[in-house]
């Protein structure tokens, strides 16, 4: 049987000086942020995930968004560096808890990439062209993953901050996507269920093997998914949000 782990992190205490790109700063209430951080581990638990939770970095505001700092394939990890300057240092303890489970690559300056722009599906690897993630890392990238036989491409991305605000899977071949964001000729051979236009941030879902979670927050964009027969877990990730962050952002999930 598949043992799915998956790392994350508590929230960082400093949390209110995260980055923020599209949105505009408000208050975000810590406990209510922790609480529902609580909520997505048990839920990652409850669908048989083996949850490694690392302490809180008090100094890196954005740290719980671990998803960000590396990339897991079933060959090897790659660290990347992160676009953001404030989040390079959330790498070093990630890099010591990838360690026993992967060979570690790492992206070089003046490569940057965030996880939270790179989607895989299969062999086949989109990385989204934002102001985090530029093209010198995904020219790293295909050097890296060639000799696995991965395709790594370079997506066109506007209007939010990441590929997989834009877009992710949510079946084995199927993508929820934003249209206005991102292009669906960028994923030939896909199916796609698109989001509720009323609720443009609604294509971040986190599927772990056959199993899907999903926001209380978007319920047009869920009907669409159970209309396509997709019933999610839900865990209701409001707080973290306002941090500019989803339900992908918060773990680095991987089979042991
Ligand atoms: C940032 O701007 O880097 C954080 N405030 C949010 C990162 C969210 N990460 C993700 O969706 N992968």
């Amino acid at each position: 049987m598949t043992r799915w782990i998956a790392i994350t992190r508590a929230v960082s205490g400093s949390i209110a000086d995260c980055e923020l790109t599209f949105l505009e700063r408000t208050p975000i209430d810590l406990e209510n942020a922790r609480r529902q951080h609580h909520d997505y581990e048990a839920a990652l638990r409850s669908l048989g995930v083996e949850v490694l939770s690392l302490p809180e970095e008090p100094h890196l505001p954005d740290a719980v968004f671990v998803e960000d700092v590396a990339i897991l394939l079933d060959e090897c990890a790659i660290l990347t560096r992160p676009g953001a300057e404030s989040r390079r240092p959330e790498s070093e303890s990630i890099s010591r808890a990838l360690a026993p489970y992967r060979k570690l690559l790492r992206i070089q300056a003046p490569g940057t990439v965030d996880g939270g722009d790179v989607l895989v599906v299969g062999r086949q690897i989109f990385v989204g062209v934002t102001s985090r993630s530029n093209r010198s890392a995904i020219e790293q990238m295909q050097t890296f993953l060639a000799p696995f036989g991965y395709s790594v491409s370079a997506i066109p991305v506007r209007g939010c901050l990441h590929l997989k605000s834009a877009v992710t899977q949510v079946a084995q071949a199927t993508l929820l996507i934003n249209p206005d964001w991102v292009e669906r000729k960028n994923f030939p051979g896909m199916q796609f269920i698109e989001v509720d236009p009323s609720e443009p941030n609604a294509a971040n879902a986190l599927l772990v093997g056959e199993k899907l979670l999903y926001q209380p927050a978007y319920p047009r964009t869920l009907s669409r998914l159970a209309a396509a027969d997709i019933h999610p877990l839900l865990v209701d990730q409001s707080e973290l949000a306002k941090a500019e962050g989803a339900l992908t952002c918060c773990s680095l999930i991987f089979k042991e």
